[in-house]
């Protein structure tokens, strides 16, 4: 019996040489790249080398020279994963309201009660940025712990100027100080502040006419996002913030057809938007509409789970319509308190039949894609970021199917060991 142990080297990089920079052999390659054939297109037996924070090769016979050679021990490697949807930041904890969802209050209800979005947005407007920095620090971390080199964050418990731009500088602070791409996204159309009361129109001139163009003039957010729902905004109103995205080059998209169907989904198909997520109430015979627009299904199955949900994404209309199918925690304090991504692997085999191969691609592949990420991250292939996670493993499906049972031997972000 041959016992592995985590990796005990940390490699230093060299540069400024002509040679390339690191070689991690003896390992199995989960390049997950679509143009090589075979479940998951796992490479075996083979080695990666790294140059310059990118893949520069890979392959399984003669593996170039470099400056530093690590032993992979016979390992897998997988792509970074990705976390596509989640609401890092934000203040206060709904601990309270989960009691009530357990005695048997809906979700809606507790929301027009004035509870649920808006409880969260008052403790995050009141917690200093401290605070709020150090809440989503932890959370970070343990997704960080479980191979995660890149996630997406949302303002959207802020809901005016001042604060959906302090949410989201806050989540830049993050960037600089973490091993991780961050990737931002502005949904100040998330919920109606309690200023706006009974005038939901007016915020959206507000969202359109002034946190839209200040975010984009600022820098602050890769995409827009709405909550195209009966307790967000109509499509009316979400088209209305679509526009004011695309009149400042900033792509959209949207929660949609989570506890209802509005046609969220079409409309942001309509804007060619990276992704539709939850999409429970999504009806099959609109599903081809994402194919054209090249969006991406994002599944949600924690949120599914907390609010005990039973009416299931068209899984199968998906995949009849080869739309590409992203898995993310949908981390937040309300509907999904879950800061595993691995644990959505499983619910989203579990919950919604993906196969373990789809999940795995579901938080990589496809995940990148979700975040107009896909000729960088998500694959293992040749001039793509250097992005590495190695699992002892026996095969990639382990990756899906335990809770907590197998954790990263060494994560790398850029070429970088962290
Ligand atoms: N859908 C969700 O599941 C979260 N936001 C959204 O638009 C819920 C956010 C919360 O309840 O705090
Ligand atoms: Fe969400």
């Amino acid at each position: 019996m041959s016992i592995i142990f985590p990796l005990a080297v940390r490699p230093v990089t060299v540069k400024g040489r002509n040679m390339l920079e690191q070689l991690i052999e003896n390992v199995h390659l989960i390049t997950l790249d679509p143009e090589r054939e075979g479940a998951y297109g796992v490479l075996e037996n083979a080695w990666v080398s790294l140059h310059e924070g990118k893949i520069h090769s890979l392959g399984q016979s003669q593996a170039p020279e470099a400056e530093v050679t690590v032993d992979g021990q016979g390992q897998f490697i997988s792509p970074g994963l990705v976390d596509c949807h989640n609401h890092l930041i934000w203040g206060g904890n709904r601990a309270e309201e989960f009691e009530w969802r357990l005695q048997g209050r809906s979700y809606q209800e507790i929301a027009q009660a004035g509870g649920g979005i808006a409880s969260t947005v008052k403790a995050t407007r009141e917690a200093s940025d401290e605070v709020l920095y150090q809440a989503a620090a932890e959370r970070l971390q343990a997704l960080l712990e479980e191979g995660v080199t890149t996630v997406e964050v949302k303002s959207g418990y802020g809901l005016s100027l001042e604060h959906e731009l302090r949410v989201l500088r806050i989540a830049k602070q993050l960037a600089k100080v973490f091993p991780v791409h961050i990737s931002t996204t502005l949904l100040a159309a998330h919920a109606l502040p309690p200023e706006f009361n009974g005038e939901s129109d007016a915020y959206i001139d507000l969202v359109c006419q002034e946190i839209i163009p200040a975010a984009a003039r600022e820098g602050l957010a890769d995409c827009v996002d709405v909550f195209c729902e009966g307790v967000g905004f109509s499509p009316e109103q979400c088209r209305r913030v679509f526009e004011s995205a695309q009149a400042h080059s900033l792509p959209v998209k949207g929660h949609v057809e989570q506890l209802s169907d509005l046609g969220g989904a079409k409309l942001v198909a309509e804007f060619n938007g990276w992704s539709v997520d939850h999409i429970e109430y999504l009806q099959a015979e609109d599903v081809p509409h994402l194919t054209s627009s090249g969006t991406v299904a994002v599944l949600l199955p924690g949120a599914f789970y907390s609010l005990k949900e039973t009416q299931m994404p068209p899984i199968q209309a998906l995949r009849e319509a080869a739309v590409p199918m992203a898995v993310a925690t949908d981390l937040n304090p309300g509907t999904s308190p879950l800061a595993s991504l691995r644990l959505a692997m499983n619910q989203a085999c579990v919950l919604f039949g993906l196969t373990p191969e789809e999940s795995l691609r579901g938080v990589s592949q496809y995940a990148a894609q979700a975040l107009g990420l896909g000729e960088q991250k998500g694959i293992l292939r040749e001039g793509f970021d250097a992005d590495l996670v190695m699992w002892n493993i026996s095969h990639p499906s382990e990756l899906s199917y335990g809770f907590n049972l197998v954790k990263p031997s060494a994560i790398l972000r850029n070429g970088v060991w962290v």
